[in-house]
């Protein structure tokens, strides 16, 4: 799905700002009173999360309606309307001017409705109905009672996750006019070949609709604007696919994330030039070799992070200035990298990446999964996670910066409390999840066999997970939840698992969690747990044990800062507190010991 961009074809104009808002307990649902008239209720910022600025909505969950106007004028035969949400968290039922124009299920990926029919001249009336409902059956689930979080950290809300339930329209929504004849979609594939002149090649496929016979005219232009390469191709059936030779290409990387823009004009039968679209992208490849990660055929080593859309007040609404704020936290540190965990963030942060230069392993909603026996929901589950993937591949195939795609974090077999005290796993529930993830990743790579896939296992998870990955994601809190305050036996204890992990996957090994709950300001020597010292510790065995082993292809911090979750005794302050900057962005010690660590290496 293409980013909206205005041009002399399109206009593309954002409905943000402050809507009428209502939430509605009671389902009285298609009541008039809140599609046909702009109630005089509460405003709402959209995008916004309502349990950031509600207080007694603020751990509401159910039906809640947002109703907004704005001008348009009704497309004629020749034209198309759009209305496009980049995320609702959870489903989305949607009205223009009183008619009921669709409906979505899923946060964090943007979904379009064409409502050419129902548009008008001047005022519309938009009416949406949200619910973020927690249900077992949704991706991630909520009100599990199988999950170790209703037993362990009874978490309220009850969710099947460690992060706040964010409920609302939490990024732009975007009424768009196009021509009839339209480009749909384009994706790229990028790559080059080792001759003297380092030749580079973008491969593009587009689709088009409104015309049977097209020609897309296309010109790739550097970072200046200079032209490098054109082409002009014909549309076949919809589709149409152009291959560009780049002599001299200047690869992205992290160190020059130098990108290219693919301007590319439609052009009817009759040679009319109906539509245009500029796509920044970069030239570089991914690959995984002998136990390394390779970009541009060179190894790469991921220093950064975890990380959450959150922050005051804007809970996980999109935050522009946060984006630029923490990214220029990850310069300061000599970080490069970090994990959508655990939802696609916004395509905005992906665009900022791509810049900046910052290597993003993109990871789909699927947290939260628990295999047992509960075969029709795992079915259920794996045809959400599907359409995540193919909706997170179509969003962000063109990004450089994305590196590889996640497809899970901690998925878990349904004995694992009992697997964790050290019993063995039941081989069928292991099964059940070895199914799931091979029929997903095969799903996955139908759409993108440029990237690596993977998915981040939990400590005491099975290995045949794992071993479907192409380069593999570990979550460890060795001195944290397993032996805790006993740095020594930990480092022992990690050591040991790393070697044994090494030799039965012979993979990358990411450690894509590791850290310590650490309350700013508290000291302690000697160190003790929750103290920023005993953070330092945990992040300095964690980063010598991986020195020494060169397949361990990066190590993402959990987490970048504080975030929000729910309540329950292993949260305090509501905030898992693991950052090693503060919710608010300021620097705990391990922030300043992570760029020691970072910075003297980047120099090397
Ligand atoms: C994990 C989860 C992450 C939690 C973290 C923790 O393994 O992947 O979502 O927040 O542990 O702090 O417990």
């Amino acid at each position: 799905m293409l980013y909206p961009q205005s041009n002399r074809f399109r206009c593309s104009l954002p409905v943000d700002g402050f809507w009428s808002f209502q939430v509605d307990p009671e389902g009285v649902g298609e009541q008039e009173a809140w599609w046909n008239g702009l109630p005089a209720g509460r405003q709402i910022a959209v995008p916004g999360s309502w349990n950031e600025l509600f207080p007694e909505h603020r751990d509401y969950l159910g039906d809640a309606w947002y109703v907004t106007e704005f001008d348009a004028f009704a497309p004629g035969p020749d034209s198309v309307l759009s209305l496009r949400f980049d995320s609702v968290n959870y489903s989305a039922r949607v009205w223009l001017n009183g008619t009921e124009v669709g409906f979505h299920e899923g946060g964090h990926l943007p979904f379009e409705f064409n409502v050419s029919d129902l548009a008008r001249d001047g005022r519309n009336r938009l009416a949406v109905l949200v619910n973020n409902d927690l249900r077992p059956d949704r991706v991630p689930p909520g009100n599990a009672s199988d999950s170790p979080f209703s037993s362990m950290m009874s978490s309220f809300p009850p969710t099947s996750f460690d992060f706040f339930p964010y409920g609302g329209i939490q990024r732009p929504v975007w009424v768009s006019m196009l021509d009839a004849v339209h480009i749909v979609s384009a994706g790229v594939e990028t790559g080059f070949d080792c001759n003297d002149d380092l030749t580079g090649y973008v491969n593009l496929r587009v689709e088009v609709a409104g015309a049977a016979a097209a020609r897309l005219a296309c010109q790739v232009l550097d970072a200046g604007g200079g032209m490098v390469a054109e082409g002009t191709c014909d549309v076949k059936d919809g589709t149409v696919e152009c291959r560009f030779e780049l002599p001299g290409v200047r690869l992205w990387s992290p160190a020059d994330p130098h990108l290219y823009t693919v301007a590319m004009e439609l052009r009817d039968d009759e040679g009319k030039a109906r539509d245009a679209y500029r796509l920044e992208t970069g030239v570089r490849t991914v690959e995984v070799r002998d136990s390394r990660i390779l970009l541009n055929g060179e190894p790469i080593h991921l220093k950064g992070f975890g990380k959450h859309e959150d922050f005051p007040v804007h809970g996980r609404a999109l935050n522009l200035p946060l984006i630029v704020k923490d990214g220029e936290l990850f310069r300061w540190m000599g970080a490069n990298s970090y994990r959508t965990s655990h939802y696609p963030y916004a395509e905005e942060a992906l665009r900022y990446a791509d810049r900046a230069g910052l290597l993003v392993i993109d990871e789909i909603p699927a947290v939260g999964l628990m295999f047992g026996d509960n075969g029709d929901r795992i079915a259920g589950w794996l045809e959400v996670c599907k359409g995540q993937l193919r909706d997170l591949i179509r969003r962000d195939l063109n990004h450089p910066s994305v590196i590889m795609w996640s497809v899970a974090n901690e998925p878990m077999t349904a004995d694992f409390m009992a697997r964790f005290r050290g019993a063995d796993a039941n081989p069928a529930f292991v099964d059940a999840g070895t199914d799931f993830f091979v029929a997903l990743v095969d799903a996955g790579k139908e759409l993108d066999r440029s990237r690596p896939f993977s998915l981040a296992g939990v400590m005491g998870g099975p290995v045949e997970w794992l071993e479907l990955c192409d380069a593999v994601m570990i979550n460890r809190y060795w001195g944290w939840y397993r032996l805790g305050g006993q740095i020594e036996q930990a480092r022992a204890g990690m050591e040991e698992e790393l070697d044994a992990l090494h030799e039965r996957l012979a993979k990358p090994i990411i450690i894509a969690e590791f850290g310590a709950d650490t309350i700013a300001g508290h000291h302690s020597e000697p160190a003790e747990m929750f103290s920023e010292e005993y953070q330092v510790d945990v992040l300095r065995m964690t980063l010598d044990v991986a020195a020494e082993r060169p397949w361990i292809a990066g190590l993402h911090v959990w987490n970048f800062a504080d975030f929000k979750t729910g309540q329950g005794v292993m949260r305090p302050a509501s905030l898992n507190h693991k950052g090693v900057f503060t919710r608010e962005r300021r620097p705990k010690m391990a922030a300043h010991f992570l760029r020691s660590r970072w910075r003297e290496d980047a120099a090397a």
